[in-house]
């Protein structure tokens, strides 16, 4: 039976083995076949003249990171990896790899973005690159178990949809047999309406689509978001919601992923208890103090500013009460001062992880604030009516998982925490 490279020690005496061959070294009487698989590295040594002749010509004709399958006797060894090796008896290229290979697994030689992305499948052999996606997948079921545990509905909502819903990135159109259709931005809309239809508290992890045109290291062209949208709530309640939900992703990661952690050799930090809110007015006032640029109140914050107030607060931070004029028409005024609104983000201290808000929940407003962005109410019709029959005051935030990963792990790039980004330059592999 094939046993994980990992659990290979000299006590089980006899093993068969299935991996990769990471490097190969000749050393004339001797020869090292450096095995891998997702669990760790085994050495096999070969004593030519002890080996088979059937050994003998496996070994010989065998390439880096071709399929291999080896069974013999498994010896303590202090200077191979993990202090054992196996003596092949038997010796099986199941699948040659072609030489040369288009990029190097065993990392001597660096490669390119654009070439490691061209050949995602080798890169992701590499451990450093595995070890980012096996945090992924802990952070998403962190995510989900939380969210669960808190009574959410896990929901789908559709990704081909006729209208925008956020503003200020473009839709990308789609061919929809007669009809004008696009791919969704967010599931903003669709969630929203599963409060009316009293789901009461739902969450949707799944792909968002923005024609973003410019390239950056924080923008994708398909990202990945994690949605939720509570019902009775308010911003407040959602902030907390938030801010729980990441620090126990950040220590279930904490907890489950160490060795990951430590092939990455990363500065992991699990934040501490409450995140600081920071109106958004104090925010200006502090990016203004540190950028060389013109910021004024009502303006966005540049990338510049968020990394200014970013080093200011040191930590995971929100940035509250956004002036209404520049941010989405579905985010709620305060009542006493309609230029603020219940938004808020949610900050690393060197990008913006999430954005959410208290909702309007009243069809007048929502119709006058959407007039106030230039938007017609009559495109709107199927999202619009649901706040005619009976629509609960709710709230609710959007995360991206892949600036979630990269921040976590203070990736340079984000298309290191994505398995096949796209951007404006890639729509392959
Ligand atoms: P929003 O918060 O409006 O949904 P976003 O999530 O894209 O937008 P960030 O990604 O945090 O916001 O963007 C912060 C800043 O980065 C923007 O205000 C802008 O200055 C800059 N920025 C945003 N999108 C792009 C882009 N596609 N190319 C270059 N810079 C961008
Ligand atoms: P927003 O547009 O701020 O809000 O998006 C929410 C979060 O999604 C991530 N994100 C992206 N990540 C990578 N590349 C992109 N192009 C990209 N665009 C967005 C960011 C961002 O903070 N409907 C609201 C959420 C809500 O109010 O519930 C929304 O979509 O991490």
């Amino acid at each position: 039976m094939r046993i994980p490279l990992r659990e290979v020690t000299p006590e089980i005496q006899t093993a068969e083995v299935t991996g990769w061959v990471h490097e190969i070294r000749d050393l004339g009487g001797l020869s090292f076949y450096i095995l891998r698989d997702r669990t760790g590295f085994l050495q096999a040594t070969i004593i030519k003249k002890k080996a088979s002749e059937a050994v003998l010509k496996a070994a010989k004709e065998v390439s880096r990171e071709s399929v291999v399958k080896i069974s013999g006797i498994v010896k303590e060894s202090d200077k191979a990896p993990g202090g054992r090796e196996i003596i092949p008896e038997y010796f099986e290229i199941i699948s040659k790899a072609e030489t040369p290979l288009p990029l190097d697994v065993s990392e001597k030689v660096l490669a390119e973005v654009d070439t490691r992305l061209d050949n995602r499948y080798l890169d992701a052999r590499r451990p450093k690159v595995a070890a980012i996606f096996q945090i992924r997948s802990a952070v998403n079921h962190a995510v989900t178990d939380y969210l669960y545990k808190e009574g959410f509905i896990n929901i789908t909502t559709s990704k081909v949809v006729a209208a925008a819903t956020e503003g200020g990135t473009e839709l990308f159109p789609i061919a929809y047999f007669e009809k004008e259709a696009f791919l969704n931005q967010s599931p903003q809309l669709y969630k929203q309406m599963m409060m009316a239809a009293g789901f009461e508290k739902v969450f949707e992890i799944g792909p968002i689509f923005r024609a973003e045109e410019h390239n950056t290291t924080k923008h994708l062209n398909e990202a990945t978001s994690i949605d939720v949208e509570v019902s009775f709530a308010d911003h407040n309640d959602v902030m907390n919601l938030l801010e729980n939900m990441i620090v126990s992703t950040y220590e279930y990661v904490d907890k489950t992923c160490s060795d990951a952690l430590n092939t990455l050799e990363t500065d992991f930090k699990v934040p501490t208890g409450k995140f600081p809110r920071l109106p958004y007015s104090e925010a200006i006032d502090i990016a203004s103090l540190s950028v060389d640029e013109e910021i004024a109140y009502g303006d966005d914050l540049s990338s510049a500013a968020e990394r200014a107030i970013g080093e200011e607060m040191g930590e995971h931070y929100f940035i509250t009460d956004w002036p209404t004029a520049i941010k989405p028409y579905y985010a709620m005024p305060y009542e006493d001062e309609p230029e603020i609104c219940r938004a808020f983000d949610m900050m690393h201290p060197k990008m913006e992880l999430s954005s959410g808000a208290q909702r309007i929940h009243q069809y007048d407003l929502l119709v006058e604030q959407m007039e106030k962005k230039g938007l017609s109410p009559e495109s709107f019709e199927f999202y619009l009516k649901p706040f005619k029959y009976g629509m609960p005051p709710h709230a609710g935030w959007g995360v991206g998982m892949d600036r979630l990963v990269m921040t976590m792990l203070d990736l340079p790039n984000i298309r290191e925490a994505v398995l096949f980004p796209r951007d404006r330059h890639r729509v392959t592999p």
